[in-house]
């Protein structure tokens, strides 16, 4: 396990590295944008996009994943299919090839002969990363790979990552949008269970050298298996008496606002973007729970950050779940598994979060905040 974690957290900052170089190569970033069509459209917004970033970061982390460990190799999948269409209306299987010269070769081919900007990409993707140590050698976690199946969301908040608005972050602040909000997601689960066991986070666009020194990213990650909980975050210490804070998504449903503002003290019901980034807000303290109460977001969305809450005593519950039955928030059954495709749905709609979610470090809290929206949704 300390193997497997060591190299997500590698190839998380590779895939951070090519979601940098994409935005500061501004022609680069011109031609990387497409719509998403057909089935595989998020119901919720009327444009959404598909970037080659995404595609490109997906299939780079699949590759080093199943050069190291081979047995994982049908296991591995993410948001983003590889098929991608070129300018000409040509369509092109993506894939990263063994040397960097095929792979800016195959990569001209999606980008219209654009070499420079083919060979930019082909250089991150292929670029050894520095090394980041977890620190996990002496934590013995009794798995095999042939056990376990990965998450990708190569970047969540793609609308955030193509709008690209730059904020200056401040500890314990949570800011709602901009560029920090984009995140790579790699989450393991088990295969048999469902269980989400390991988590890696990589905010690529963490914090703004004002000398010009470019943007630097941020890592987080998590374990939680067989009684082994460790987190590279710590849980963040409750203010006495505080009312509860709620991070939301801006576009949830009015009747669902309402309920918790009750429930909240004052200004602590929020609104931020991309469904990694709140799961990551209550991680990070910056809020206590996150609620959506439709099915909006999608196992890559929160396999990974599911890991790391767990590792800190917290979880993310199916909401629909709860709502029926407070047994199963006390019996613990109502938490999200991830082996699972949803009967007689289709492409991306199977791996729905059908029923919304809750995302909370204290159990406590959640059955507070399940309480009070009982009967309301
Ligand atoms: C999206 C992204 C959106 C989120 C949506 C996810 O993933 O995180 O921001 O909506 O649920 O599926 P919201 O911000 O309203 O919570 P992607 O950007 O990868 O499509
Ligand atoms: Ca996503």
């Amino acid at each position: 396990m300390a193997d497997l974690l060591r190299l997500l957290l590698r190839v998380a900052e590779k895939a951070a590295n090519v979601a940098r170089v994409c935005r500061q190569e501004a022609p680069l970033f011109q031609l990387l944008v497409q719509e998403k069509t057909g089935d595989d459209k998020n119901k919720k917004f009327v444009q959404d996009f598909k970037t080659l970033a995404d595609v490109v970061i997906q299939e780079m982390i699949q590759h080093d994943v199943g050069a190291q460990f081979p047995e994982m190799c049908g296991f591995i999948h993410g948001e983003e299919s590889n098929k991608f269409e070129n300018g000409l209306g040509e369509s092109v299987i993506v894939t990263v090839c063994s040397t960097e010269e095929e792979t800016a070769k195959l990569l001209a081919s999606v980008l219209d002969d654009n070499h420079t900007a083919a060979s930019l990409l082909a250089q991150a993707i292929h670029q050894d990363p520095a090394t980041i140590d977890a620190h996990m050698d002496d934590v013995a976690v009794p798995l095999s790979p042939s056990e376990l199946g990965i998450w990708i969301d190569p970047i969540d908040a793609t609308s955030q990552y193509i709008e690209g608005r730059e904020e200056v972050l401040e500890e314990g602040h949570l800011f709602p949008s901009g560029l920090h909000c984009a995140l790579v997601l790699i989450g393991v689960y088990l295969l048999k269970t469902g269980e989400p066991v390991m988590g890696v986070i990589n905010q690529p666009f963490n914090y703004k050298d004002p000398a010009g020194g470019g943007w630097r990213g941020k890592h987080f990650w998590g374990v939680s298996c067989g009684g082994v909980n460790v987190c590279s975050e710590t849980c963040p210490k409750e203010g006495p008496g505080a009312g509860l804070s709620v991070v939301l998504s801006s576009s949830e449903k009015q009747v669902v606002k309402e309920a918790l503002t009750a429930l909240c003290g004052p200004g602590k019901l929020m609104y931020a973007s991309g469904a990694g980034f709140k799961i990551l807000c209550v991680i990070q303290g910056l809020a206590d729970v996150y609620v959506v109460s439709e099915g909006s977001t999608f196992k890559w969305d929160s396999c990974a950050p599911h890991a790391l809450l767990r590792a800190l005593g917290g979880g993310v519950v199916d909401l629909a779940n709860c709502l029926q039955s407070s047994s199963a928030v006390q019996d613990n059954q109502a938490e999200l598994t991830y082996h699972q495709p949803r009967p007689e749905s289709k492409r991306a709609d199977c791996w729905a979060n059908y029923g919304g979610l809750v995302a909370y470090r204290d159990p406590s809290q959640l059955r507070r905040v399940v309480g009070t929206l009982k009967g309301k949704v």
